[in-house]
């Protein structure tokens, strides 16, 4: 197998798009796919001050990679989740990439503890409002990511979903029929109303086995277990159901997803009408001042919930 491009040895097929890349000429693919996201769906210029939502795992990091090497001012900040045997390995790597790649670029890592800051691991959180673990964990990441951004003026933040998290999502939302979500279901958020920070999703035209790839091709360093947390989810399932699909007929995945923002552009024209929709219906958390569409956000309602659980479970003296 050769190299479409340039005819030497190929290490890496894409069945999906009918070529096989040696590592140069995939690393170039690689960058073109973000390249075109970016320019297509108007992400950010090369001025702009980027915030990457890292984990640990491949997808982030090749995306903190990939924008540094294009010339990017981007920086990161990482959520230690506090969950046993997974986050002080995932914390690790992300430590290990800032310190090697990104501080040579000028670029910096920031940590939010969530032991520190919301008083209790992750788990225990959950426990304490009675909710899914992955559900306070969501409400959380969304909660501190935002903030970081909107206080310390990034243009943009950025998350490394990719095509497979994409289109597994909007298969769930299909198939639930969730006219919300799927209304807001796109590469990019605007910053729809003040204290919201926009978001978007460079990789969303790779897939995941082409990060894996890119990620041991380019040496990045990263955590190959899943969160443990993710175990027996909706999401997983899906991805396995598009994978089988893929696999006979491939493209599959990306006609589905690419498909669906090309019928949304065309009844949506702009993002302006999901702007004026947020615009009236939110307003300022009356605890912490971010934007919700209740008079506290879920994130202080939360947290409410938890000092509560937290003080009655104490013994009294
Ligand atoms: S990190 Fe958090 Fe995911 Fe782990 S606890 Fe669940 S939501 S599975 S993206
Ligand atoms: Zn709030």
């Amino acid at each position: 197998m050769n190299c479409t491009k340039c005819k030497t040895k190929a290490v890496i097929d894409l069945p999906r798009h009918n070529a096989a890349f040696c590592t140069p000429c995939f690393t170039t693919y690689v960058h073109e796919q973000v390249a075109y996201a970016i320019k297509h769906q108007r992400m950010f210029g090369p001025d702009d001050r980027i915030l990457v939502a890292v984990s640990g795992g491949k997808d982030s990091l090749a995306l903190w990679d990939i924008l540094l090497k294009r010339g990017y001012k981007a920086d990161a900040l990482y959520v230690d989740l506090g969950i046993p045997g997974y986050s002080a390995k995932s914390r690790a790597k992300v430590e290990r990439f800032a310190d090697t790649v990104a501080r040579p670029h000028g670029a910096t890592l920031q940590i939010h503890t969530v032991q520190e800051e919301e008083g209790a691991g992750i788990k225990e959180l959950s426990n304490l409002v009675h909710r899914p673990t992955c559900a306070t964990c969501g409400t959380i990441k969304r909660y501190q990511f935002n903030k970081a951004a909107v206080e310390q003026e990034y243009d943009v933040m950025a998350t490394g979903h990719n095509l497979d998290d994409e289109a597994s999502r909007l298969l769930g939302n299909v198939l639930h029929w969730q006219d919300e979500y799927l209304d807001k279901q796109s590469p990019i958020l605007p910053a729809s109303v003040e204290g919201f920070a926009k978001k978007v999703k460079p990789l969303y035209r790779l897939s995941e086995r082409e990060l894996a790839a890119y990620a041991l091709l380019n040496k990045i360093d990263y955590i190959v277990e899943e969160c443990p947390m993710a175990k027996g989810s909706k999401m997983l399932l899906y991805k396995e159901v598009l994978n089988r699909l893929e696999t006979e007929s491939p493209g599959t995945k990306h006609r589905f997803y690419w498909g669906f923002l090309e019928k949304q552009t065309q009844a949506q024209p702009a993002a302006t009408s999901m702007a004026e929709k947020d615009q009236a219906l939110l307003h300022p958390c009356k605890t912490c001042g971010q934007p919700t569409t209740g008079e506290i956000c879920s994130y202080c309602k939360m947290m409410a919930r938890a000092r509560l659980s937290s003080s009655s479970a104490r013994p009294t003296s």
